[in-house]
This record gives structure tokens, C-alpha cells and sequence, in this order.
């Protein structure tokens, strides 16, 4: 199936999407069933589960057998408390750092973001845009539990040699990451508020966020950045663009990512290379995974490594699993102009949707707009009628 060109942004003219089959149903069950009561959901939920997550990148690495949290500097004069988090197993533990940032001026209990991406440099102006707001920061380096490091083997860093035998890819490990912070931070009595907890990383990052929220239902709101194929993209449509400079771009396949990052996935989806129509899922399952709760999907219009547009189709894919079980005011979708970069105005458009969540009331008017014509979707089901 292939269409011509329809979509543009300031910076690119799409040349050519081709959708390689329709996206998959995620109300239809492996009995051949389809879902047609809310109570059906959660069953369904958790094959949804083991078809998406686990297939892309392997099993969920273990509850932890303790989590005890070190002070290591509570220097509060900049609002910045370090600590280190044991973990794993008794025989075995592991430790990370976290640093958790406060906002100066805090109405009451604050919401607090958590941040893997401790590994990348952050941008000027990013961690303010949401302590300006009120909102705080967990900040955690994921590379101190599994290695990213592309010429290392598979299954390098420290949470390999505490579960000798764990078989996950990286992301699944650094997504237990994000879960070992929110222990911690239910152990720490600090003015934040639990109960408003978002997770965001940024491309590879991201891609750990989201698994992150779809395993973990303490994250209130999630927020993948910029995070393409196994985050927020779609495997099913392929997309071939024309920068203003001449260049040309398509969005990462299956065969790019493991060409580069076979450690990041599980060992199965080798089978699935070029092969994508065979995939019992599409990106839009990990998505809806995190529904009802809130999901907020940032991308730039002009990063097609991260397919914008399939971003988009897998959004509206699971805005129907939104739809069916009530929580469509809970999906947010926001197209920043520029490049792939994790940048203060992500933040503060995060910290706009954490505060709509929390207070009520409208988001920014830039969130839902599209720098492309709307294209026709890339599924015909819709969600179940009640
Ligand atoms: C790319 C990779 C993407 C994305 C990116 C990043 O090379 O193909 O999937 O994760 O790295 O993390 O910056």
C-alpha cells in the first residue's frame, strides 16, 4: 500500500509514506476474541503486555529483594539532594545515584519528574523550565545499571551481575531503573507528591520511559521524548523525506536498530527484521499500556529517524484503547519545530500537561497541532461500543 506525498513541515516535504499493512487491533484477543467489556481489559492488557514489551525487549528484571536509600549530600541551599539507592539482591546488590531537585517555590507537595538520562548532557534551561513551575526532578543515570556502550557485549553493567542469567535488553533494564527511583522516593519523607509522579527520557531515553510507564502504574503521567522505533513510532509505516538542504531521511527500521543497538532489544526480535507485518504488535500496544493514565507523546517535526508521523498513527491507534476505557482527555500529543533534542520547551510543555492533570483546566493552545496534513489512519477498527 502506498500513498504519495501529503505531508510537509517548514523544514521537509515527506516524499513517499508507505504503510507495509494496517496497524494490529489490540481489542482482539489470542483466543480470537474481541474485547467488549471494560472488565475484559485487564485480561487483555497483559497480552497486550508480553506481545509488546516483552517481545521487543525481553523479560522484566526482578523485584528487588530491599531498596535502602544513602544520603550522600542534602546541600539545601540549592534545593539538590544526592543519595544513593541500594538495590538488587542481598547477595549481590547494586547501587545508583540519585538526585532530587526541588522547586524554590512549592504550593504544598510538589509533582516530581523522573529522568533517566543522567548519561547525556542536558540542555540549558531544561531542568528550569519545570522547577520554575513547581515541579521537581529525580534524576538518575541508567547507564549505571546496564552499560551503553556499543562495542561491549550484550548484557554488560551491574544489573547483569546481580541476576546472573537475566536475558533483557538494556531498555528493559534501565526502565527498572525508573522503578527503583520511585522506591526510593517512597522511602524519602520529602515534600513531594506521589501521587503526581511523570516519567520522561529522551530517544533512547524515551523509548525507556515509556516501557517504564507501561510497567509501572505509580508513573501518574508519562512522557516519551523523540523516542521512534521500540518508543513512540511505528513499525509499520515507512516514510522517505526531503530537507530543505536537499538531504533525505526515513524513520529507523527494525534492521537499523540492531544493526546498532542489538543489546537494547530482546534476542527475538531478529525474526522480525524487514518482516515487520509479522509483528503480533505495533508501537501503538506499549502506548496503551499506559491508558488510563495520563500519556503525553513529544516529538519534533523535523526528526524522521523518530517517524513523526507513525508517532502520530500509533497515537491514534491508541487513543482508541483511550477512548474505550474513558480516559481520552488523558492522551497528549505536542510536535515541537526543530531537530531531535530534549529541550527546555519539552519541559515546560511537560509541565503544562502535569499541571492540567492536577488542577484541571486547559493545556497550551501548541499541544495537538500537526506540522503535516492530517494523512487518512493507518487502521480500520475502532474501539468496542459499550
Ligand atoms: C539513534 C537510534 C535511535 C535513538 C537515538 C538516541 O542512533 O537509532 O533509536 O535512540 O540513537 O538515543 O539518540
Amino acid at each position: 500500500m502506498e500513498k504519495d506525498t501529503f505531508v510537509h513541515s517548514d523544514m521537509l516535504t515527506i516524499q513517499k509514506s508507505t504503510l507495509l499493512g494496517p496497524l494490529p487491533d489490540p481489542f482482539l484477543g489470542r483466543d480470537g476474541r474481541r474485547v467488549s467489556s471494560r472488565d475484559q481489559w485487564p485480561g487483555r492488557r497483559e497480552e497486550l503486555r508480553k506481545d509488546s514489551c516483552n517481545l521487543l525487549f525481553g523479560p522484566e528484571p526482578p523485584r528487588p529483594e530491599f531498596v535502602r536509600v544513602e544520603p550522600l549530600s542534602d546541600y539545601r541551599y540549592t534545593r539538590s539532594t544526592v543519595y544513593r539507592v541500594h538495590t538488587g539482591t542481598k547477595e549481590r546488590p547494586m547501587t545508583l545515584r540519585l538526585q532530587v531537585i526541588l522547586p524554590e517555590k512549592a504550593e504544598g507537595l510538589c509533582p516530581i519528574i523522573v529522568d533517566g538520562d543522567g548519561c547525556f548532557l542536558r540542555r540549558e534551561g531544561y531542568l528550569d523550565a519545570a522547577l520554575q513551575r513547581g515541579i521537581g526532578w529525580a534524576l538518575f543515570d541508567r547507564t549505571e545499571i546496564a552499560h551503553d556502550v556499543q562495542d561491549e557485549p550484550r548484557g554488560t553493567g551491574p544489573i547483569y551481575d546481580t541476576y546472573s542469567g537475566l536475558d533483557c535488553g538494556a531498555i528493559s533494564a534501565w526502565a527498572w531503573g525508573y522503578s527503583r527511583c520511585v522506591d526510593a522516593l517512597e522511602q524519602l519523607k520529602l515534600p513531594i507528591d506521589l501521587d503526581f509522579i511523570a516519567f520522561t527520557g529522551h530517544s533512547r531515553g524515551g523509548k525507556t520511559a515509556l516501557l517504564a510507564g507501561a510497567r509501572d502504574v505509580r508513573a501518574r503521567i508519562v512522557n516519551p521524548n523523540e523516542s521512534g522505533a521500540g518508543g513512540s513510532g511505528c513499525y509499520r509505516l515507512r516514510v522517505e523525506a526531503v530537507y530543505k538542504d536537499g538531504t533525505s531521511g526515513r524513520e529507523e527500521r527494525i534492521s537499523d536498530s540492531l544493526f546498532q543497538f542489538p543489546y537494547w532489544y530482546s534476542r527475538d526480535l531478529e525474526k522480525y527484521v524487514d518482516r515487520e507485518t509479522e509483528l503480533p504488535f505495533d508501537l501503538h500496544f506499549i502506548k496503551a499500556l499506559v491508558a488510563p493514565r495520563t500519556l503525553f507523546i513529544s516529538e519534533a517535526a523535523g526528526d524522521m529517524w523518530c517517524n513523526p508521523v507513525g508517532s502520530w498513527q500509533t497515537t491514534m491507534a491508541a487513543r482508541e484503547v483511550y477512548r474505550f476505557l474513558g480516559a481520552e482527555d488523558k492522551l497528549f500529543w505536542y510536535y515541537r519545530p526543530g531537530f531531535h533534542a530534549h529541550t527546555a520547551l519539552d519541559a515546560e510543555m511537560l509541565a503544562g500537561v502535569i499541571w492540567a492533570q492536577r488542577r484541571g483546566g486547559p493545556v497550551d493552545e501548541r499541544m495537538f497541532r500537526l506540522p503535516f496534513d492530517e494523512p487518512p489512519l493507518c487502521f480500520d477498527w475502532r474501539c468496542p461500543t459499550l
